[in-house]
C-alpha cells in the first residue's frame, strides 16, 4: 500500500500503525523490513543490514533462497493442503527423506516448533504407560533449569522464566526441573520410576546460548539409556547445520530416542516441524489420537526436502563450523572491556555484555542498527549472534567491523 510519507516518515509509520493495532506481545527493534535477500535485509528507507538473527535460526538458508523461493512458488500453484484425510504423495516422499536422512523409522509432521514439542510430551507419556509400564497419570518429564521449548501452557508450565509463565497458571504436573549441564542431578532424579524421559536442549538458546559441558550429552542419553528413560533432544534451534553440525547432538554422536526439529526445516519460508523416532515410541499413537490441519501438507514437505538437500548440497553446516570459529575468534580479538564473555558453537554465538547501565545491551543493539547490523538482545545483557549459514568470510569479516565501531556507543 503506497502512503504519502516521505521516506523518513515511513518507519514510523508502519511502527505506529502495528502499536495501535497489534498485540503489545514483543519489543521489537524499531525497523521495518521490506525486503530479504541471502545475509541481507533492507528496511522501509531501503537501508541494508546484516541480519545477525535469522529469525531466530528458521533461517538458517538465508532470506528467500531461490531453490526453496521455486518449489514453494511451484507447488503453491498446483495442491497446497489435503489435511490428513486424505494422502498426497510429497507427504509420502517426505516421510521417506526424513527419516533415512535422520535414521528413524518414522516422522510425525507437525508446524510451529512448540507443537512438534507438545507432540514429543504427548508421545514420551503414551510410551511411558503403554511400553515402560509407569503407573496411569504418574508419568514425569525431566526438564532444565533455563529451558525454553515454546509457548503453549503446558510448555510455559515447566519454564523457569517468570515472564514466560507468570499469570498464565494454573501449569500443567507432570514435570520435574534439575539444572542444566548437571549429570548428577540427572542421575539422582532418574532413580524415580515414574520418569518417562528427559527433554534437554542440547545448548540453551533463549537462556543466552549456554553450552554444555563437552561430554555432558553423551552422559545424559547414557543415563537415560540405563535408566529405560526417553531422551528427546529439542534440536528446534540447534539443528540443520546451527551449531556446526546437522544435529547439536552430533558433536557427541548422541541419538536421540526423540529427535524434535522445526525452525530451518521450513526454510524460513513457512512453520514446519517434525518429531522423529523409532516404531516403538511412534506407533504408540494410534489413527485419530494426535495431529493437526497443515502437518504434513504439500507444500511444507517439499520446502522441507529443499532445505535438507540444499543444506548438504551448499555445505552450510561445514560454514557454520569455520564461520563460527572465525566470529568468535574476532570478537574476542576485539578486546571491548564491554564485552565479559563470548560463547557458542558454530553460528550460534552470543555475547555477554559487562557495563552499569542495565540497558546497554539495547543501546548497543540500536547502535548496531545504525551501523547496518541487525540483533537483539535476550534476557537483558546478552546478545545473540547468529547469521545465516550462508555467511562468507568477507561479510563476517565487515559485521565485525559493524560491531567493533557500534562498541564505542557504550564507552
Ligand atoms: C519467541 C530463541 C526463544 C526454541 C526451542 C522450541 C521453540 C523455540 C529451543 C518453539 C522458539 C523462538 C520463539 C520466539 C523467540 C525464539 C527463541 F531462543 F530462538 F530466541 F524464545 F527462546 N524450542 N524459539 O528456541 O518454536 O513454536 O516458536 O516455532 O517465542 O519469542 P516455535
Amino acid at each position: 500500500m503506497e502512503t504519502s510519507l516521505t521516506m523518513s516518515g515511513k518507519t514510523q509509520y508502519y511502527l505506529e500503525l502495528e502499536d495501535k493495532y497489534s498485540a503489545h506481545n514483543y519489543h521489537p527493534i524499531p525497523v521495518v523490513i521490506d525486503r530479504g535477500e541471502g545475509v541481507y535485509a533492507w528496511d522501509v528507507e531501503s537501508k541494508r543490514y546484516y541480519d545477525f538473527l535469522s529469525g531466530y535460526s528458521a533461517l538458517n538458508h538465508g532470506h528467500c533462497h531461490p531453490k526453496i523461493v521455486e518449489v514453494f512458488t511451484e507447488q503453491a500453484r498446483k495442491l497446497t493442503l489435503t489435511s490428513r484425510a486424505f494422502h498426497n504423495y510429497w507427504f509420502a516422499e517426505y516421510a521417506r527423506f526424513i527419516t533415512e536422512f535422520f535414521s528413524y523409522d518414522k516422522v510425525l509432521p507437525m508446524n510451529t516448533g512448540v507443537e512438534a514439542v507438545e507432540t514429543a510430551i504427548k508421545l514420551c507419556r503414551k510410551w511411558a504407560y503403554e511400553v515402560k509400564g509407569v503407573e496411569k497419570e504418574k508419568a514425569t518429564i525431566v526438564v532444565c533449569e533455563g529451558n525454553f521449548h515454546g509457548r503453549t501452557s503446558t510448555v510455559i508450565s515447566f519454564s523457569s522464566d517468570a515472564d514466560a509463565k507468570n499469570n498464565f497458571g494454573p501449569f500443567a504436573p507432570g514435570f520435574v526441573s534439575i539444572p542444566y549441564n548437571d549429570v548428577d542431578a540427572l542421575a539422582k532424579v532418574l532413580e524415580n520410576k515414574s520418569v518417562g524421559g528427559f527433554l534437554v536442549e542440547p545448548i540453551q538458546g533463549e537462556a543466552g546460548v549456554i553450552v554444555p559441558d563437552e561430554g555432558y550429552l553423551a552422559k545424559a542419553k547414557q543415563l537415560c539409556a540405563q535408566m529405560n528413560v526417553l531422551f528427546m533432544a529439542d534440536e528446534i534451534q540447534t539443528g540443520l547445520g546451527r551449531t556446526g553440525k546437522m544435529l547439536a547432538c552430533d558433536h557427541e554422536n548422541v541419538r536421540p530416542d526423540i529427535l524434535i526439529l522445526g525452525k530451518a526445516l521450513g526454510g524460513g519460508m513457512m512453520p514446519v516441524s517434525a518429531v522423529l523416532a523409532d516404531d516403538e515410541i511412534m506407533l504408540t499413537i494410534k489413527p485419530g489420537e494426535h495431529g493437526s490441519t497443515y502437518g504434513g501438507n504439500p507444500i511444507a514437505s517439499r520446502i522441507a526436502i529443499t532445505a535438507l538437500q540444499i543444506l548438504e548440497e551448499e555445505n552450510m553446516t561445514q560454514n557454520a563450523l569455520v564461520m563460527g570459529e572465525l566470529l568468535r575468534r574476532e570478537l574476542n580479538g576485539i578486546h571491548s572491556k564491554h564485552i565479559s564473555i563470548v560463547r557458542g558453537k558454530g553460528l550460534l554465538n552470543a555475547i555477554v555484555i559487562d557495563h552499569p547501565e542495565k540497558d546497554a545491551a539495547w543501546k548497543l543493539c540500536l547502535e548496531l542498527k545504525q551501523n547496518g547490523l541487525l540483533a537483539k538482545p535476550t534476557h537483558g545483557d546478552k546478545i545473540r549472534f547468529a547469521p545465516p549459514l550462508i555467511i562468507t568470510e568477507g561479510h563476517l569479516l565487515e559485521c565485525v567491523a559493524i560491531i567493533k565501531k557500534s562498541l564505542s556507543c557504550l564507552d
